[in-house]
């Protein structure tokens, strides 16, 4: 047993919730929370389990968790012919020609906006750039105007709020709620253009698509739409901001990385799963399940945490090693659904975005990295992590030459 006080909603595993991996996995493999009623796995093989079983853990937890700001259901939600051919529909428009496309505007959008910073060698590598290019990008990939990115930044964080909380007031609770409304109705006229004058964007082809006889309704794709932008922008300044913390403690792996850019991918999927930057997947268990001798009973909520998965010694060796040249990740399956880390989750409901991250987080390190020489953190900077969904460094200030 872990002591008996220990919570997983407190401020000490927020902090630095690395710390008790080793020790969840060993002695409490089935934490139970009784505040919010859900029991959080911890083991690579468990949680493994839990995403590869789709039919004995559901994804119903999400239509409380999720479709009240998705203003609909997303693909993760759904199951059987209809999620198979919704997820060819958003598979197509993040892979061949349309990958190219968009690892073009992922170039054009970080030279554009770290310029500014290069002739004053200081940038927070996370709210200065981090932040707006991942808004940017992903409103390029859905063909939406740049000009809007602040006010869609914000109404993302009411999203990403809702979804990731572990319990809203009331008050926040209407805020999000208000912040997906407003996203809907600046949406929906969008749909409705590109309904009509189809494009070479995303919101186009999901408009457009027909895939075994089964067509996208607005609702659809306005769920799809607030889906790709919550997934796209919530990890993608944490990974960025990640890579580039580890790097710069492991100075010799980041000279290697400079030297040798084929190496970044490998660096990407090592930071992918040292740090992942969603470090919690919930389903719910359909029929009793029994983990290392715990009941989980029908109906529960339970949380994978991908986190201590990927920094188990069973799946892993040295799992608490930053290492971009370890033999047991494997950099091209990493980022498919052989991956041994489960940053992306397994199974189903896989993230469908994975090469497209890929792409994106390769294709901005290799313009940034020869940009800013000699990077190291500014003079006085204290790093600190926050989240316990999503997670990632609060800010990253670097200097550089
Ligand atoms: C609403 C947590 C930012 C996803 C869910 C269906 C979102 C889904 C995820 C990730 C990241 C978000 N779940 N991406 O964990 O699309």
């Amino acid at each position: 047993m872990v002591d008996p006080r220990f919570s997983v909603l407190s401020e000490d595993f927020a902090a630095d919730p690395y710390r008790y991996f080793a020790g969840l996995r060993d002695r409490s493999p089935v934490h139970y929370e009784p505040a919010i009623d859900s029991y959080f796995l911890s083991r690579h093989r468990d949680v493994k389990r839990v995403l590869t079983d789709h039919e004995a853990f559901t994804t119903e937890t999400l239509q409380v968790r999720a479709e009240p700001v998705m203003r609909g259901p997303v693909l993760a939600q759904m199951t059987g012919a209809e999620h198979t051919a919704k997820r060819k529909i958003v598979v197509r428009g993040f892979t061949g020609q349309a990958l190219q496309e968009q690892t073009r505007a992922v170039h054009a959008d970080a030279a554009e906006l770290v310029a500014p910073f290069l002739s004053r060698g200081r940038m927070d590598l996370v709210n200065d750039f981090g932040r707006p290019f991942a808004v940017y990008v992903t409103l390029d990939v859905l063909g939406l105007d740049k000009h809007d990115w602040q006010q869609v930044s914000g109404w993302l964080n009411g999203v990403g709020e809702f979804i990731t909380s572990m319990g809203l007031t009331p008050e926040r609770r209407r805020h999000c709620l208000d912040c997906a409304e407003q996203l809907e109705a600046y949406l929906a006229p969008v749909i409705e253009q590109r309904r009509r004058h189809p494009g070479e964007d995303l919101i186009s082809k999901l408009c457009t698509a027909g895939s075994d006889g089964i067509a996208m309704s607005d609702r659809d794709v306005t769920a799809l739409v607030i889906n790709v932008l919550v997934a796209a922008v919530e990890p993608a300044d944490k990974t960025l901001g990640l890579l580039f913390k580890h790097l710069i403690d492991h100075p010799e792996q980041l000279a290697q990385v400079r030297q040798d850019p084929a190496l970044l991918p490998a660096a990407i999927a090592e930071t992918l799963r040292y740090t992942p930057p969603v470090q919690l997947v919930p389903r719910q268990a359909e029929q009793d399940a029994v983990f290392a001798s715990t009941v989980v009973p029908a109906g529960a909520t339970v949380f994978c945490m991908i986190g201590a998965a990927n920094r188990d010694p069973e799946a892993f060796s040295a799992p608490d090693t930053f290492d971009i040249h370890r033999q047991d990740l494997g950099t091209d399956r990493s980022f498919t659904a052989a991956a041994q880390h489960l940053a992306f989750g397994t199974g189903l409901h896989q993230c469908v975005g994975a090469a497209f991250a890929r792409a994106e987080i390769e294709t901005v390190a290799a313009l940034l990295l020869p940009l800013l020489d000699q990077v190291r953190y500014s003079p006085g900077f204290r790093y600190r992590e926050t989240g316990l969904y999503t997670r990632g460094p609060a800010a990253l200030s670097l200097d550089f030459t």
